[in-house]
């Protein structure tokens, strides 16, 4: 298997996304004075997890385009809960790609305590042999499940997936506190969004 050209239409899929999503926010604080989205990242999955996952869950090297849905993967990480269904519904709509599945990890958090919201798409990636369709997953979630999150992934690189007992519960009630953060933040988001304005007036009153 030579991993450098397999992955190489990943890649080119990983930036194209970063592009046109990144493209959506610059659009939204033209457009409005909120943007839902606060930045988006993305990576390609290295190969030393690609062929880790492909042992745990049992994939064949045929089948990896198809099983191992999140070799290419960006992420779309906003301020507000209510901001995800938002994102959902436009990436739902949009022409340049399809949703072939979506997992609702914040309605049915795992047990973990993970929560996010992934779309699993298909783009299609234009190749010097012509155009392929590539799996793809965008995760979309919050600050505080992206910080949730990322503490739990370096746990989780610490221990190599054995994250012992005590400090797995521990990391539940972190998710919760977070999901509880979330809700609080909800309720004066309105307040938030309202200083948020002044503050952009204000700064392009400086700027002009
Ligand atoms: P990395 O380093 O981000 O690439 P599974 O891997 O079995 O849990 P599955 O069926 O492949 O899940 O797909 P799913 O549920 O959409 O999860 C894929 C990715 O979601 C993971 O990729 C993580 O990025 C994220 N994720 C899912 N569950 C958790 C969790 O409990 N904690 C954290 N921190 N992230 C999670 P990878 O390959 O695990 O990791």
């Amino acid at each position: 298997m030579n991993w450098r050209n397999f992955l190489a239409p990943y890649s080119q899929v990983v930036e194209e996304l970063k592009v046109k999503l990144k493209g959506m926010r610059t659009q939204f604080e033209h457009e409005s004075s909120h943007s839902p989205i606060e930045f988006v990242t993305g990576r390609v999955k290295p190969i030393s997890s690609v062929k880790e996952k492909m042992k745990r869950k049992n994939i064949h090297i045929n089948d990896i385009e198809t099983e191992l849905q999140d070799i290419a993967g960006v992420r779309v990480v906003c301020q507000f809960v209510d901001d995800i269904d938002g994102i959902v519904d436009r990436l739902r709509s949009r022409n340049d790609f399809d949703v072939i599945e979506e997992r609702d990890y914040i309605n049915h958090k795992k047990e973990s305590g993970y929560r996010s919201y992934h779309l699993i798409i298909s783009y299609p990636v234009e190749t010097i042999h012509g155009e392929r369709k590539v799996i793809a997953e965008i995760q979309i979630r919050t600050l505080a499940m992206n910080f949730w999150a990322t503490n739990e992934h370096t746990l989780n690189y610490k221990y190599e997936g054995q994250i012992p007992e005590k400090v797995q519960a521990r990391l539940k009630r972190a998710a919760e506190a977070a999901f509880k953060l979330d809700e609080e933040m909800s309720k004066i988001k309105d307040e938030i969004q309202d200083a948020q304005r002044v503050f952009k007036t204000n700064k392009n009153d400086h700027e002009k």
